[in-house]
């Protein structure tokens, strides 16, 4: 009798096994992050629709896959759904990186125009990747962090200057600044140790980063909002039952939504903690500011040169609207 109450016990244990499954999601930034607390709200949405039957175990900072194999895990299937930054996928093709050209998308509204441009041309080539988007989340925009306050491009020249994307490092060489790359994760330990001097980022990036730890100014350039993706396996995708693929779907959705609302609020939020930590918050001279769009203009002409009929695509979609 124990004996068959045990393994009637083994028998449902493995039926539920079977029909539930779990999905390994890593990510490349901290818990902190908004964007990893909204996939954190996303996982459960999904889990809450299925009744548990797919649950989304999300692998933050890193840890699971370092960020510059985390797309190439999900196109592999190692793990069947992962985020990125993606400008990170410039080198692929430029239309994964227009939203990190400096000055052509700077509000919100200007960045969900992009983003509109910018989504069928990727999902196109994307498919042909097997990859599948769900659901893309910009960061605030994004300005200089630096030891004093920057009055013109000049000052930027020889500093150890941090870069996340090829277009950062273009930024930075043209500025004559020594791009180094570095993750978010490891912003404090980079500066702690002379790696690095100076960067761009979000208020999000500078907050969660402590940058009052190691500079004492944020220029407020508004130079860009860049995009972060969430990716499904499309044979993972299609194997999941249509009831589970349309919970995915809507919590993507709603995700997305969610996320933008989260950005928004951010940037002003984590400015804020900024200043209450002691840093500078200062707007750009309109010496910076010249220097700065003159880098966005040549960079911009760059761009034209070497972007694919696709990437060329999404420019004119954008710009024509
Ligand atoms: N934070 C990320 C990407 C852009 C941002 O605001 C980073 O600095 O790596």
């Amino acid at each position: 009798m124990i004996r068959f109450a045990a393994s009637f016990a083994v028998a449902l244990g493995l039926g539920t096994a079977v029909q539930a499954q779990t999905w390994d999601m890593p990510t490349p930034y901290g818990d902190t992050t908004f964007h990893t607390v909204n996939i954190r709200d996303f996982a459960e949405d999904v889990s809450k629709a299925t009744d548990g039957k797919l649950e989304i175990k999300v692998h933050s900072a890193g840890s699971l896959f370092p960020h510059s194999e985390i797309k190439n895990a999900v196109r592999s299937g190692q793990v069947p759904i992962g985020e990125f930054f993606l400008s990170t996928l410039s080198n692929e093709d430029l239309a994964f990186g227009v939203d990190s050209q400096p000055f052509l998308a700077t509000s919100y509204d200007q960045a969900e125009k992009l983003w509109e441009a910018q989504k069928p041309v990727i999902t196109k080539l994307l498919d042909k990747q097997g990859l599948m988007p769900l659901f893309s989340v910009p960061w605030p925009a994004q300005g200089l962090y630096t030891n004093g306050e920057i009055k013109s491009v000049d000052d930027l020249a020889g500093l150890r200057f941090r870069a996340y994307n090829p277009a950062l490092e273009e930024f930075a060489a043209l500025a004559k600044a020594a791009p180094v790359q570095v993750e978010a994760v490891d912003i404090p330990q980079a500066f702690s140790t002379g790696q690095l001097q100076a960067m761009i980022t979000s208020p999000s990036t500078g907050a969660n980063s402590k940058a009052w730890d190691f500079v004492d100014t944020y220029t407020k350039i508004d130079a860009w909002l860049p995009k972060n993706i969430v990716v499904v396996n499309k044979r993972a995708f299609d194997r999941l039952s249509e009831d589970e693929q349309k919970a995915v779907m809507d919590a993507a959705a709603t995700a997305q939504t969610r996320g933008w609302e989260m950005s928004k609020k951010e940037a002003a939020e984590k400015t804020a903690e900024m200043k209450d930590n002691g840093m500078a918050i200062v707007d750009p001279s309109p010496e910076l500011e010249q220097g700065l769009k003159k880098i966005g203009d040549e960079m911009l002409a760059n761009w034209k040169e070497k972007a694919s009929p696709d990437a060329l695509e999404v420019l004119q979609a954008y710009q024509g609207n």
